[in-house]
């Protein structure tokens, strides 16, 4: 059989959460319409009749402003090394710009077999489109790594069959990874995380979602449901009470919504438990990061 790990690579927000959550036919990943929403490696395994196909979701790459951020690229261009392909994405409606061309400079060192990926083509103009492709192909101009160049919508599912068979084609004979009815190799805990804290970013805006982080403490299964506690991580005391909201209707809405969710995941009844905690700048603390956050995993 066919089989290797894919990593999908690209600026914050260029769509690679919404990709693989297309080619796996179902929500393995969260999205939203905010920059820096994927904070982790996160190994989606799709299985076609004669492959299996782990697709990486990965931050995106920026400039980082704290030492969370520098984590997080860390972890993107890391997960960029001993791969078997890279799917590198582009956005021809913020067109390609030079943190774009900085990504493709690390991938053409790389040398690991790339498809060139420009997403978002249904809203994009096709000048834009254009553009888009004259500059990226520029930037790799002399690859030798460079498979292909393929035009898609994440969104609608254009062109995602083209993009799979050139994936399964330029795959490597491998051994099956990982067993068939595994979807990540994120614990259950991490998943009901990031349900959570797609749900923040979703309803909060500025710099609330970003200074928040969702830590479960707790899974236990009850008669007829399934309790859980989870802490939602601030950097200051107004945070919380916007996390809060007035006569707490906003952790009402996020923990209605996350439970939705996680009831869907777990096909099971939840009791979704929800606490807000200061934690002073966490972000530019390395135990939390590492340890309480649990980003060790992901640099090692
Ligand atoms: N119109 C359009 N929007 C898209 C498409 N793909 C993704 N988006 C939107 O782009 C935004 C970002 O999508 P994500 O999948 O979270 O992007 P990402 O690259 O994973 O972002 P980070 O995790 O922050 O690096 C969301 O609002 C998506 O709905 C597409 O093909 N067309
Ligand atoms: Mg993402």
């Amino acid at each position: 059989m066919k089989s290797g790990f894919v990593a999908v690579a690209g600026k914050p927000n260029v769509g690679k959460s919404t990709l693989i959550n297309a080619l796996m036919k179902k929500k393995v990943v969260i999205v939203s319409d905010k920059p820096q929403t994927t904070r982790n490696r996160v190994n989606c395994i799709l299985n076609t009749e004669n492959a299996q196909i782990v697709l990486v979701d990965t931050p995106g790459i920026h400039k980082p402003l704290h030492k969370f951020g520098e984590y997080m690229v860390k972890i993107a261009v890391n997960a960029l090394k001993s791969q078997d392909m890279v799917l590198f994405l582009v956005d021809p409606i913020d067109q390609v710009r030079e943190s774009d061309i900085n990504i493709a400079k690390i991938i053409k060192e790389s040398n690991i077999p790339t498809i060139l990926v420009i997403n978002k083509i249904d809203a994009a103009t096709p000048e834009q489109v254009q553009e888009a492709e004259t500059r990226i192909k520029e930037a790799f101009e002399n690859a030798k790594n460079l498979i292909e160049i393929i035009k898609i919508s994440a969104l609608t599912g254009e062109n995602l069959e083209v993009l799979m068979d050139k994936i399964i084609e330029n795959l490597p004979e491998g051994p099956q990874y990982y067993p068939e009815d595994m979807a990540t190799d994120r614990p259950l805990a991490f998943m009901i995380s990031e349900l959570i804290r797609e749900k923040i970013f979703h309803l909060t805006s500025e710099e609330i979602p970003h200074s928040t982080a969702v830590v479960v403490e707790e899974i236990t299964d009850k008669e007829d449901l399934v309790y859980i506690r989870a802490e939602i991580y601030v950097e200051r005391k107004s945070q919380k009470g916007i996390i809060i909201g007035q006569n707490g209707r906003m952790i009402k809405k996020i923990g209605m919504l996350a439970r939705k969710d996680i009831e869907a995941l777990l096909d099971d009844k939840v009791y979704l438990d929800l606490y807000v905690k200061v934690k002073e700048k966490w972000r530019k603390k390395d135990s939390i990061i590492l340890n309480t956050i649990g980003l060790k995993d992901d640099l090692e």
